[in-house]
C-alpha cells in the first residue's frame, strides 16, 4: 500500500481556453480520493498550489505566454512534489494546464538523481508538446513542457529546479500522438524520443505499446514518471479538454495502459492535467481521470 499525496495545480495560463484552473476541484469531486483509499491506500490531500489568473496578469512575449508567473508555480509544484518524493510518498499531481509537468517532472528527476540514477518518462498525450518559443505557433506554453524537459527552451521552464536537463531522450517516450506542427514534427524527429503515434497503437495494439514503453523508460532508471494528458482519451470519452483531437485511446485502452503501469510496479508519480469542466458534460471526464489514477495505482478488475 502506498502513501499518496495528492496536489492540486489550477494553472490556467499555459492553454488557449479557459477553465483548466477547475480541474483539480472536478477531480476531487469525482471523488479521487475515496477510490484511492478504497484501494488500500494512505491518501492525503496537500490541497492546492497558489496559482495566478490571467485576468490579473500581463502575457508577455506572445511566444511564451505568461512564462514568468508559470515558472513561479512550477517552482512551487517542484518543492512540494519533491518534498512528497523524500517522505516516501506518490505525487499525484492534478492539473491545470501541462505546462505543470515541468514542475511535477524536475521534482521525479531530482528524486532519480538522489538514487544515482536517471529518470524514465512515458508521455501520454495526443500532442508531442515539444515546441519552443521558435517553433510555437499559438504561443501556449502547455505546449511547451516537454521541449524544457529534454532541453533549455523555453529557458524559463527548463532552469525549474536549478539545472537542465531533467530527461534524457533515450528514456523519454510518448504515447498516444496524433496532432504535431509542422515545425514540432521535425523537433521531435531531431530529439531521439521515442514516439508511438495513435497508428502503432491501432497496428500493435495499446497493451504492446505500452509494454514497449515501460520497457524503454524502465531500462537502467530510477523509476517512471506517467505524465498523462485527458487529451490522449477519444473526446467521445474525455470531451473535457481545451484542445480535443479525435481518434484517441478508447475507453478500455485508457484502462488498460494503467492497469499494465501499474502491475509493472515502475511507477514513481503521475500527472492528470487539462481537465476542463467548463466544456465537460457531467463531469464525466474529471470522472474518468480518478478512474484512471486507481487503476494507475492497482484497481484490479478481478
Ligand atoms: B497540450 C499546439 F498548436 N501544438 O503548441 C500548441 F496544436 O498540453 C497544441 O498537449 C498544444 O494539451 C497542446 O499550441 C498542449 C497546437
Ligand atoms: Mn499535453
Ligand atoms: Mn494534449
Ligand atoms: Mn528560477
Amino acid at each position: 500500500m502506498a502513501h499518496i499525496h495528492l496536489i492540486g495545480v489550477p494553472l490556467d495560463l499555459g492553454g488557449g481556453r479557459r477553465g483548466v484552473d477547475m480541474g483539480p476541484s472536478a477531480v476531487r469531486i469525482a471523488g479521487i480520493g475515496t477510490r484511492l483509499t478504497a484501494l488500500g491506500h494512505h491518501v492525503q490531500d496537500r490541497g492546492d498550489i497558489l496559482t495566478p489568473t490571467p485576468e490579473t496578469r500581463e502575457a508577455g512575449d506572445p511566444k511564451k505566454r505568461y512564462v514568468r508567473e508559470i515558472h513561479d508555480v512550477c517552482e512551487a509544484l517542484y518543492a512540494q512534489a519533491l518534498d512528497s518524493h523524500a517522505a516516501g510518498a506518490f505525487p499525484i499531481v492534478i492539473g491545470g494546464d501541462h505546462s505543470l509537468a515541468a514542475g511535477s517532472v524536475a521534482a521525479s528527476a531530482t528524486h532519480a538523481k538522489r538514487q544515482g540514477r536517471p529518470l524514465g518518462l512515458i508521455w501520454v498525450d495526443a500532442h508531442a508538446d515539444m515546441n519552443t518559443p521558435a517553433t510555437t505557433g499559438s504561443g501556449n506554453v502547455h505546449g511547451m513542457p516537454l521541449a524544457a524537459l529534454l532541453g533549455e527552451d523555453p529557458r524559463e521552464l527548463a532552469l525549474v529546479g536549478g539545472y537542465q536537463p531533467k530527461v534524457a531522450p533515450g528514456h523519454t517516450v510518448l504515447v498516444g500522438i496524433r496532432n504535431l506542427d509542422e515545425r514540432e514534427k521535425e523537433e521531435v524527429r531531431a530529439s531521439g524520443v521515442h514516439v508511438f503515434t495513435m497508428k502503432d497503437i491501432d497496428r500493435q495494439g495499446a497493451a504492446s505499446v505500452i509494454e514497449q514503453a515501460i520497457e524503454i523508460a524502465g531500462r537502467d532508471t530510477a523509476g517512471i514518471h506517467v505524465s498523462f494528458d485527458l487529451d490522449v482519451c477519444d473526446p467521445a470519452i474525455a470531451p473535457g479538454v481545451g484542445t480535443p483531437v479525435r481518434g484517441g485511446l478508447n475507453y478500455r485502452e485508457a484502462h488498460m495502459a494503467m492497469e499494465i503501469l501499474s502491475d509493472a510496479r515502475r511507477i514513481i508519480a503521475l500527472d492528470l492535467v487539462e481537465v476542463n469542466p467548463v466544456l465537460d458534460h457531467q463531469n464525466m471526464t474529471a470522472v474518468l481521470a480518478a478512474e484512471l489514477a486507481a487503476s494507475a495505482l492497482g484497481q484490479k478488475i478481478l
